[in-house]
């Protein structure tokens, strides 16, 4: 049995069905890491692995609040404090129907070595609700999130932990919660990032997901030899706030992105999305991408419930780049294969784990160069520290100061990604480099920090 094998089996005895997602994401990183715990026996000596697939603690809690009709709504709460040697726990809130631990586990899991490898002084972390916001007025999203942070207050703060937005939980949500966090506590600091730029949220913190992504890809295509993306035509799943960013980066470019999905279905426009109208459409309106079509008729839209079986409509339109910014195992194997055979010769994940671990293998054997979310979408988590920063010095950095920090450190990450790669001799493969250079921080801070 390999090394690799054998830190798997150790787990197994724990595996619950909610797992299954935690474990694929588990699963992928010892496989990475495997060489690395070979080559230095000090990584077992300190039982590393062991102490990293547990979280610090997980917190489970009751939201009671009222609709708009009077109806007392129950819903669960959670905040997986996951590891905090790097710093204070921080990642994201998830608000959707689909909501349970193990798939904040997996999230939380992701976010340490995604906080590793930016090189912040950041742990890692996640939270959510099976609370669903679509459909819910502005107020019922208010109450939620007031009786949210009525239980959350207690274990969070700007050095303890610090939440921001993921699926469902936009500036809107954040701003809702600051209040409530403001109110309890009569504070007034960074204890939330992705704030609304008007009390304390960083410029370009809502755009950072999506254009970092851009960043990364632009430095791998030119560290792989591959043309850059200007004038290519680009493939983009999601509609939510890492796809529009990612769209408007690649319009900026000179790219051009002929998709982007919801969960009700796929649009293509084959000279490129209306990027204006989907803002209006998914940010502010807050509707279906189905409305898409009452102003371009000329464009395709695709319902979920047509998508060929096992395959998303997205992932079947020829493209030079792809960009999944939608959700969990969202590319399959078919995914993969039918983007192969059209010609697609990169792929980002905005999104975190969108790719399927068949997927993965299809297209790292197929020499596409392929840049795993923990890598490429970091550029979120790290304009939220920039944010920090800002709150604990009570400064307001400039768009072109946030930007150029964004970029940096999109650079420096796809470096230190292909350089660690090479290093352990599997050079091309951003999926081990990411997890090896990320585990190595976290895990020489572990050992330092004792136990
Ligand atoms: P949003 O809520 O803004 O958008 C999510 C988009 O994905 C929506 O278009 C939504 O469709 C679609 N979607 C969500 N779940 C499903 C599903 N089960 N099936 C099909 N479509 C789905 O979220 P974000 O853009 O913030 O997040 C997207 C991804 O990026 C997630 O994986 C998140 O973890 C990751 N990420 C986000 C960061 C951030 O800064 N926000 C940072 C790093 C990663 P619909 O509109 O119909 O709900
Ligand atoms: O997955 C992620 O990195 C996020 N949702 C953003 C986390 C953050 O703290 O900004």
């Amino acid at each position: 049995m390999s090394i690799a094998e054998e830190e798997i089996k150790k787990f197994e005895k724990d595996n619950c069905a909610q797992d299954e997602v935690f474990y694929q994401a588990m699963e992928e990183v010892i496989y990475s890491i495997a060489p690395l715990l070979e080559s230095d026996a000090k990584y077992m000596r300190h039982a590393i692995l062991e102490r990293l697939v547990v979280p610090d603690r997980i917190i489970k809690f009751k939201v009671v609040w009222l609709d708009d009709k009077q109806n007392i709504m129950v819903n669960t709460g959670y905040r997986v404090q996951f590891n905090n040697s790097l710093g204070p726990y921080k990642g994201g809130l998830r608000f959707h129907p689909t909501v349970n631990e193990g798939i904040l586990k997996f999230l939380g899991f992701e976010q340490i070595l995604k906080n590793s490898l930016t090189g912040l002084p950041i742990g890692g972390g996640k939270g959510g609700s099976d609370f669903d916001p679509k459909g819910k007025s502005d107020f019922e999203v208010m109450k939620f999130c007031s009786a949210f942070m009525t239980e959350l207050h207690k274990y969070i703060g700007s050095r303890i932990d610090i939440p921001a937005g993921d699926i469902g939980v936009g500036s809107r949500e954040i701003g809702y919660l600051f209040g409530e966090y403001k109110k309890i506590t009569s504070t007034y600091e960074g204890v939330l990032t992705g704030k609304p730029f008007m009390f304390g949220g960083s410029l370009m913190r809502p755009e950072a997901t999506g254009y970092g992504a851009v960043y990364f890809t632009e430095t791998m295509l030119e560290m792989e030899g591959k043309e850059p993306l200007k004038g290519k035509i680009c493939t983009v799943s999601g509609a939510g706030n890492v796809a529009l960013h990612a769209i408007e980066k690649l319009y900026q470019i000179g790219a051009v992105p002929v998709t982007c999905s919801d969960s009700s279905g796929t649009i293509y426009d084959k000279r490129g999305v209306d990027l204006a109208l989907l803002k209006e459409l998914k940010l502010e309106k807050r509707t279906s991408l189905a409305d898409y079509m009452n102003s371009h008729r000329e464009a395709i839209y695709i319902p979920t419930s047509e998508y060929p079986e096992g395959g998303h409509a997205v992932w079947n339109i020829e493209c030079y780049a792809a960009f999944p910014c939608a959700t969990q195992n969202e590319l399959t194997e078919i995914d993969a294969q039918n983007l192969i055979s059209n010609g697609c010769i990169s792929v980002t994940e905005g999104a975190n784990m969108p790719s399927t671990p068949e997927a993965i293998d299809a297209f790292l054997s197929h020499k596409v160069c392929f840049a795993p979310g923990k890598a490429a979408n970091a550029g979120g988590v790290a304009v939220s520290e920039f944010e920090m920063s800002q709150n604990a010095s009570m400064s307001k950095w400039s768009f072109e100061k946030v930007d150029a920090k964004l970029k940096e450190t999109m650079q420096q990450i796809a470096k230190r990604v292909s350089l660690t790669a090479k290093d352990y001799g599997v050079e091309g493969n951003y999926v081990d480099g990411a997890n090896i250079a990320g585990f190595k921080r976290v895990a020489d801070a572990m050992i330092a920090e004792g136990i």
